[in-house]
């Protein structure tokens, strides 16, 4: 049965990301074949003709689930009636740019942005948060929609991270994605993320699951190469891949990113199905970290929201590598606190 369209808020949908996510929205790549959608597409001014353009072409598409686009540089109209908002939109680092104006820059967009969801907002909106620093933009928005939203609402995507890290332990097997489970990204998305896989499994030619550690040990010569490899390759160049990916391409990841903004939204929508994702979620003192913060956690939807995985055993080591990230969203959250950009 096909159900009423689904009002989907995109900011920054003029911007490189914002171009990469339309179409596919519009196709029903992220909420399926029976749900068709209304997007609404929040620019300022300077990018707006850009997001008309975009416009122009989601109507040459005639996709037969696009009921509807809608344009504005006001955050109130963008989200009135939101059911999902993809806050995708933020203020790069300019040159000389210190973290602190970089932080304050992005805290004047995002509370703004929370405080029209907390006015206007589908009582069942859901938020994910792309533009950086998107940990601290999703608790600024979150911080800003209260009380009228809850704060588990709002989450930040690190699904491009998680993917990542499936990518490589996938080319170092010589197995397909799909034959990976269990991966996590920790803390936030910056290269103090932790991408750990001592749950993970891989799906072998016998049909069986085994611990991705020993399958590497089995293919690299050895526990000892295994870790190594692990420390020095697997880990760096996850947190680091962003960055790898400009200096090879001569521009930031867009498509993968846009393609891991969908699979954020549809699994927190349709579920997760029998493994779990990596999405960045208000902690409620999970693992440790500290209750409020926006952090990267392992992660099941049946539906009806993303919930923490608990109970998983992590040794000394990883547990200072999630200290060390949850260090650094403390230190973001601080500043903001102190700069008096944080509600509440
Ligand atoms: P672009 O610069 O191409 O696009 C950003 C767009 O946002 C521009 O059109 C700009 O006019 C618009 N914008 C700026 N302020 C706005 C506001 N207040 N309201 C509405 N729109 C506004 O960047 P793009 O490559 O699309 O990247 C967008 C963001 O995603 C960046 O902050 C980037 O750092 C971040 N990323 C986050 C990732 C993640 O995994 N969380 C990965 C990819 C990406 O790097």
């Amino acid at each position: 049965m096909v159900s009423a369209p689904t009002t989907v808020t995109i900011t920054g949908a003029g911007g490189q990301i914002g171009y990469a996510l339309l179409f596919r929205i519009a196709a029903g790549d992220m909420l399926g074949p029976d749900r068709p959608v209304r997007l609404r597409l929040l620019e300022i001014p300077q990018g707006m003709r850009a997001a008309e353009g975009a416009a122009l072409e989601l109507q040459d598409c005639a996709f037969p689930l696009l009921h509807g686009v809608e344009l504005s540089d006001d955050p109130r109209v963008a989200f009135d009636g939101c059911r999902i908002g993809m806050l995708v939109g933020a203020r790069p680092r300019g040159p000389g740019m210190e973290r602190a104006d970089l932080l304050a820059a992005n805290a004047g967009i995002f509370g703004p942005q929370g405080a029209a969801i907390g006015a206007g907002a589908d009582p069942g909106v859901r938020v994910v948060a792309v533009g950086n620093p998107a940990n601290t933009n999703a608790l600024i928005a979150a911080a800003s929609a209260a009380p009228d939203v809850p704060a588990d609402r709002f989450s930040a995507l690190t699904r491009l991270d998680h993917n990542r890290a499936v990518g490589q332990l996938a080319a170092a097997l010589g197995v397909g994605a799909d034959a990976i489970a269990g991966v996590t990204i920790w803390g936030n998305h910056s290269a103090t993320q932790f991408p750990d896989v001592a749950h993970a499994t891989v799906h072998g030619e016998d049909g069986e699951w085994m611990p991705v550690a020993s399958a590497l040990a089995e293919r690299l010569g050895g526990t000892a190469a295994a870790a190594a490899w692990l420390d020095d390759e697997f880990i760096p160049r996850v947190a680091r891949r962003g960055a790898e990916i400009i200096e090879v391409r001569g521009s930031s990841s867009v498509a993968s990113a846009a393609n891991a903004t969908i699979e954020h939204v549809r699994s927190e929508e349709l579920g997760t199905g029998s493994t779990w994702t990596s999405a960045a979620v208000v902690s409620h003192g999970e693992y440790g970290v500290p209750e409020g913060l926006v952090s990267s956690f392992p992660v099941t939807s049946d539906g009806s929201g993303y919930r923490i995985v608990e109970g998983l055993e992590l040794d000394e080591r990883s547990r200072a590598r999630v200290s060390a990230s949850v260090a650094e969203l403390v230190a973001e959250r601080d500043a903001v606190r102190a700069a008096g950009l944080l509600q509440a």
